[in-house]
């Protein structure tokens, strides 16, 4: 512990135009070359973290975490696992395990995205000069594994000003009181006694509001879409293999009820529908094809509170969309299909906007591949 040795690769050069153009504390964290500062490998708990192979990396890792860490993609917002996250506990890189950011540090931002004002150790995130997506922004990267993590910006709330804004997708969390079993002993004590305040967020937040003409700073580069058309094993089952599809989840949304499980939704009673989250890659796959091509083909939308042999509202067909641009395209491809005459029925599907999302039980995930030949009722027509 302490004696961090601080090695600073040249000298900081600060660089002028970035998200909220002005420089900014943000930037100062970079130095020459976008290569702020190095650190020696010395610090509290485990110091001997490495970086696996690319292989070994894909095997280990969603292919969602596969694209954040190694490919810097960004997931879209308010659909990781961490954005609402508010247990105590270290957050680590969920490819190298190396500690990255406390609890004690987060605070709600408003973005969707996990934000901290700091990393649990100076120098466990290390900044870098980004300039993808048409914008200068400050990439923030794992110091062992170089896992692209997010971005920081300079609006955010006290002691730093600093915003690390990060994809749960580079992250797993460790509860406090899982620390010893998981190997982060050393950090225990940090999480002793009550937790402080929270950090208040900023108002002024670049990727909340956007200044005009500007875009905004964390910009998604992957999209989200929920799709509910009867029982979600043989939706998923179809909607996985989809060119184009990174990853997919199933759940419950649209119901009453907070966190509902398989037995209360199955009862009819929560109004919620069994869905599919399915995070996807709209340079590959547009959103008007994941419905007009996919999701349209692979259920009768024509059917009211039924889909097969499965009856009841939690089988219903419903979109849940996440922008307007998705309600305005789920709205004209389903009036397209209506007019084409495809379906004998008029199509009864909802357009709604999307609520909270429940993921369901562990035994309903890839239910189809943990049980080939189960039950489905979906296929392409
Ligand atoms: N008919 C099926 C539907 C399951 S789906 C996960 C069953 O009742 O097992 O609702």
């Amino acid at each position: 512990m302490g004696g961090w040795m601080r090695i600073a690769v040249g000298m900081a050069a600060l660089l002028a135009a970035v998200a909220c153009g002005k420089q900014s504390t943000a930037t100062a964290l970079l130095g020459a070359g976008g290569v702020a500062v190095a650190y020696a490998d010395s610090g509290p708990g485990k110091t001997t973290y490495t970086k696996p192979s690319q292989a070994e990396l894909k095997k280990r890792l969603t292919p969602l975490q596969y694209r954040v860490t190694q490919e810097a993609a960004t997931e879209p917002a308010f659909s990781g696992a961490y954005w609402n996250e508010h247990r105590d506990g270290l957050y680590v890189d969920v490819a190298t395990g190396e500690p990255l950011f406390s609890s004690r540090d987060k605070f709600d931002s408003g973005t969707g995205w996990p934000s901290f004002v700091r990393p649990v150790d100076e120098g466990a995130a290390v900044a870098k000069e980004d300039r993808s997506h048409g914008m200068v922004r400050v990439e923030v990267v794992s110091r062992v594994g170089a896992s692209h993590l997010g971005h920081v910006f300079d609006d955010g709330p006290a002691p730093t000003g600093l915003r690390y804004c990060i994809n749960s997708a580079s992250l797993l969390f460790i509860p406090a009181d899982r620390l010893a079993a998981e190997g982060y002993g050393a950090y225990a004590a940090r999480f002793g006694g009550k937790a402080g305040a929270a950090p208040q967020a900023s108002q002024d937040n670049a990727c909340a509001t956007p200044k005009e003409g500007q875009k905004a700073g964390c910009a998604a580069t992957l999209e989200v879409a929920y799709l509910a058309g009867g029982c979600f094993w043989g939706m998923q089952d179809l909607i996985r293999k989809i060119p184009g599809v990174v990853e997919t989840e199933v759940g419950y949304t649209g119901g009453s009820t907070r966190n509902p499980k398989y037995e209360q939704v199955h009862g009819g009673s929560t109004g919620h529908a069994e869905a599919v989250k399915v995070v996807f890659d709209p340079a590959q796959l547009s959103y008007a094809d994941l419905l007009e091509k996919h999701y349209f083909r692979m259920h009768d939308p024509t059917t009211p509170n039924r889909q097969g042999n499965d009856v009841g509202s939690q089988y219903r067909s419903a979109i849940f969309y996440t922008s307007d641009a998705q309600r305005q395209a789920a709205e004209a491809v389903k009036a397209r299909i209506d007019k084409s005459g495809k379906w004998a029925r008029k199509l009864v599907t909802e357009i709604v906007a999307a609520g909270p999302f429940t993921s369901a039980e562990d035994y309903h995930q890839d239910y189809l591949e943990k049980n080939p030949g189960g039950y489905t009722c979906h296929y392409y027509r």
